[in-house]
């Protein structure tokens, strides 16, 4: 690969997932205050398990000076979203999901940006002129959990480019590359023109990346398109699509992967590929 550009720094998209995280901390609502009571028990709970941890593996002072060495450096070098979110978010997923009905959830990840361009179906995401990548149709429907359409259903959706890089938090990609929100049509129905992203890389030059090496794990998650399906009188889902047979779905270094969230998009002869998802909205 020519690159015409600089790699992205983890320092630089590591600032701007942390920017973008205190945004949408103080426009969104951040819910009701957590009692005294919850913090306490929750903060116990967490505590004790570092502390045993501590005493199973008879951790040293030399291992706990580097930790404490580690965690300032995620923090100066803005790694708190990526980190968080590529090792326990699944976790906090798994939990809401044990109330959720119709299509799956998976992670939110670090990379969503709110207010992209409003786009109606049949909708061409943005992206460069000369934006790389074999051409993706991606349609389907929206329906309620009894099989009806959901009318005025939108899909926000933003994914990497081919070279694994998401508008925002790499710098030589335009804003808004690869990132919209796709109104369906009265029937739910919607037609999402864009490119098929590549496989995610940890970036290898910060603390997460640093992380994964001195841990000897691998530092990829397979290629994925984010989405946010939303509707009034529906309770919004956050997941991801992956691709079959796709490079590190079976070891997501983020684990956010589930088999009811691969797509199979077939070839269409002209060079470009299509594929049909529907969604599954609940009440609520
Ligand atoms: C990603 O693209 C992503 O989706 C997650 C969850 C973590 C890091 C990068
Ligand atoms: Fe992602």
């Amino acid at each position: 690969m020519t690159a015409t550009h600089g790699s992205p720094t983890a320092a630089g998209s590591g600032d701007s997932a942390t920017k973008a995280f205190r945004a949408s901390r103080s426009t969104a609502s951040t819910g009701p205050a957590v009692s005294q009571e919850r913090v306490s028990e929750v903060v116990t709970e967490l505590l004790a398990g570092i502390h045993a941890t501590i005493r199973l593996k008879k951790v040293s002072y030399d291992e706990f000076q580097a930790a404490k060495q580690y965690l300032i450096d995620v923090g100066e070098g803005g790694e708190w979203p990526l980190i968080l979110d590529v090792f326990v978010e699944h976790v906090v997923e798994d939990v809401a999901a044990e109330s959720q009905e119709g299509t799956k959830g998976s992670i939110l990840g670090p990379y969503y940006l709110p207010d992209q361009v409003r786009l109606n179906t049949p909708a061409r995401l943005q992206r460069r002129s000369d934006e790389k990548g074999t051409e993706l149709l991606f349609a389907g429907q929206v329906r309620d959990t009894e099989g009806n359409p959901v009318p005025g259903a939108e899909l926000d959706i933003w994914h990497a480019d081919d070279e694994g890089y998401y508008s925002g938090f790499a710098p030589h990609v335009p804003d808004g590359n690869l990132r919209g929100v796709v109104a369906a049509d009265d029937q739910g129905k919607f037609e999402i023109h864009t490119i098929e992203p590549s496989p995610y890389q940890i970036p290898t030059d910060g603390p997460t990346g640093a992380l994964i090496e001195a841990a000897g794990w691998h530092p990829w998650r397979p290629a994925h398109l984010h989405l946010m399906v939303r509707a009034p009188g529906y309770r919004t889902i956050t997941t991801q699509l992956y691709f079959r047979g796709g490079e590190w779905l079976d070891s997501d270094v983020a684990s956010a992967t589930k088999p009811d969230l691969i797509l199979d998009p077939t070839d269409t002869g002209d060079g470009k590929r299509a594929v049909t998802y529907d969604f599954t909205l609940e009440p609520g």
